[in-house]
């Protein structure tokens, strides 16, 4: 049967941040039947929002045509750590790993907005340019959700929290690693109240790291690392068109 893309955002237009105060965005897939409880859902994540109270909301949902492709979630590890330098460090060090290299991780860092962007922002890893070109926005990555039910049933089975951030988070992650010019991601959240975040790229996994940031800090960051010799539209139509359900 037919599944919708069901998309939300919301925000404060009453703050003084330059065009309105990003509150909280979601997106996910829904069968025609569930769209009341899809729609409520997103509802309720703008409402309970740390970050403020959004004084603009807005919800949308659209028939998806393109075929759905199916992918297997990544694997996830939690990496605790006591301290956000030591969180920081270690997240330089996975980046690594993936294969990034030292000055491109660098030179990425220093480009993270000064009051973050809605979306991702994509890096160039030979140059360490930002080449999605959205300056405030970035790029939104949708069309993507877990097949019904499957989450809890995974969760439980890996012993990994059955957490709504770490839901959303983790199919996110899935969908953007499953793309060859996905080099890495590296993620933390514009929650005040949320401070865990994560490095994953397809080999390394979803490797989550406790504090990536201090308690009250509404800066969040979601960098993707991308080898870009081939069509960067094409990639990008990747992340904010191709329908993606997490199946096990
Ligand atoms: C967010 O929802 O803003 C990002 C959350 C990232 C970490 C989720 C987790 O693995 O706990």
């Amino acid at each position: 049967s037919r599944l919708y893309s069901v998309r939300m955002r919301a925000s404060e237009k009453e703050s003084h941040e330059n065009g309105g105060k990003h509150i909280s965005g979601g997106e996910l897939l829904s069968s025609y039947s569930d769209l009341r409880m899809s729609v409520n859902t997103l509802l309720e994540k703008a409402l309970n929002h740390s970050r403020g109270k959004p004084d603009f909301f807005q919800i949308q949902f659209e028939i998806v045509n393109q075929p759905i492709k199916l992918v297997n979630p990544l694997p996830v590890q939690t990496n605790e750590v006591t301290t956000v330098k030591e969180g920081q460090e270690l997240a330089r060090y996975l980046l690594k790993k993936t294969g990034v290299p030292k000055n491109i991780i660098e030179k990425a860092y220093k480009q993270i907005p000064e009051y973050g962007v809605r979306g991702a922002i994509l890096i160039d890893i030979q140059t360490g340019e930002r080449i999605d070109g959205r300056t405030d926005k970035g790029v939104r990555v949708s069309r993507m959700d877990w097949q019904t039910g499957n989450f809890e049933k995974w969760a439980k089975s890996k012993a990994v929290p059955t957490n709504p951030r770490l839901k959303e988070a983790l199919v996110l992650a899935t969908k953007v690693c499953n793309h060859e010019l996905t080099i890495a991601e590296l993620c933390w959240s514009d929650d005040p109240d949320y401070i865990t975040g994560y490095v994953a790229s397809k080999n390394i996994g979803y490797q989550r790291i406790t504090q990536l940031k201090h308690f009250g800090d509404e800066r969040g960051c979601r960098i993707f690392f991308v080898d870009t010799l081939s069509d960067i539209n094409t990639y990008m139509s990747y992340l904010e068109e191709q329908p993606i359900l997490v199946q096990l």
